[in-house]
């Protein structure tokens, strides 16, 4: 499963993120630098869909799919010289898919700003540039490597390519087959998520290098989770946030059931049935026959296979099946 990378200044609020997305353990706290190694967790995808299946099943259980989002300690100006947890940061970074940039947009008095005040577009552009001078270092090393290397010329093309177009909010994501070995940042697809409940006008971060922007007050959403008074007073936007999420990764939603469990997965789109059988169990894809499917919008209030496979519902499909959004499936071997 893909892995999703916090990116941010401290106290910007990652470990809050976390804790909401996956309702792991974690330490918040109001000092820079809380967190001082990376932590993976799962976060799990209730969606509305998938709660809609389930209360036609009705199993007993309900596994919903999941992406791994990653945590790590804050970037401070100068953490690609090595301050702050500067290089650390970095480094775990790079191991994830995407990067999720996150921009503190949120006033309090006890929690410290380690550019001094509040200030979204200014802490942005420190992390872009930030970025860029650890990538050069990474660039300008290999470059050194490879240049001893005449087999690696279209490699070494491309890193000098990079060393002369790095600027703020410019990324190479054409690049990331080429250069995979080295992980490097600027060739993944990043995403920026303003933290808080202060006004800003977002549009002006549009068309940069974001995949996608949003809005979200984590405090507001964690106490959304814990506290039915808050529940009475505000709407959480949270499922909003990840449905929107797991769209702008190119991924679709699709489920099975057997009278057990009601399960949810989460596979790219364009994916074919077959894919979708790896997914499950490599032993699926070998062994597979034919895939039955019938769309959720066809379901009504029956989820007998049998009933609604009489009713002419459900399509019988060859391996070469090109999965829908909200597809339920059902793989014979
Ligand atoms: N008011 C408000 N406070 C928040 C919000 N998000 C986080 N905080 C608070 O900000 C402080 C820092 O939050 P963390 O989640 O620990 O920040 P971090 O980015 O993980 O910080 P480091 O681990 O130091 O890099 C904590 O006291 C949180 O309670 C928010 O949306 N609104
Ligand atoms: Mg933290």
């Amino acid at each position: 499963m893909k892995t999703i990378g916090f990116c941010g200044l401290p106290n910007a609020g990652k470990s809050t993120f976390l804790k909401l997305l996956t309702n792991t353990e974690i330490l918040i706290a109001n000092y820079p630098f809380s967190t001082k190694s990376p932590k993976l967790a799962k976060g799990y995808f209730f969606s509305a869909n998938l709660l809609k299946l389930h209360s036609i099943t009705k199993t007993n259980e309900l596994m919903p799919a999941y992406l791994n989002f990653l945590d790590v300690p804050g970037l401070i100006r100068g953490s690609h010289q090595g301050l702050g947890l500067g290089n650390e940061f970095l480094s775990y970074l790079r191991q994830a898919d995407y990067v999720l940039e996150i921009v503190r947009n949120f006033k309090r008095e006890d929690v410290s700003h380690s550019e001094g005040n509040i200030d979204p577009e200014r802490d942005i552009l420190l992390i872009e540039e930030e970025i860029i001078q650890s990538e050069r270092k990474i660039i300008e090393e290999n470059l050194l490597k490879l240049k001893r290397d005449q087999s690696r010329k279209e490699k070494l093309e491309i890193l000098n390519f990079l060393l002369n177009n790095l600027q703020p909010f410019k990324r190479f994501p054409e690049f990331k087959e080429n250069l995979k070995d080295y992980n490097l940042l600027l060739t993944k697809e990043w995403f920026l998520v303003f933290n808080g409940e202060l006004i800003i006008d977002i549009s002006k971060f549009k068309n940069l290098c974001f995949k996608n922007i949003y809005q979200l007050d984590f405090q507001l959403e964690l106490e959304l989770q814990n506290n039915q008074e808050f529940q009475n007073e505000f709407e959480s936007k949270l499922n909003d946030f990840l449905d929107n999420l797991r769209r702008d990764l190119n991924l679709i939603e699709v489920f099975t059931f057997n009278n057990k469990i009601t399960q949810s997965w989460l596979i790219e789109n364009n994916s074919l049935i077959i894919n979708f059988a790896d997914l499950v169990h490599s032993d699926f894809a070998k062994k597979f026959k034919y895939g039955e499917v019938i769309n959720l919008k066809d379901l009504s209030s029956e989820s007998s296979w049998q009933f609604l496979k009489n009713k002419g519902l459900v399509k019988q499909v060859g391996k070469d099946y090109l999965l829908r959004d909200n597809d339920i499936i059902k793989i014979i071997i």
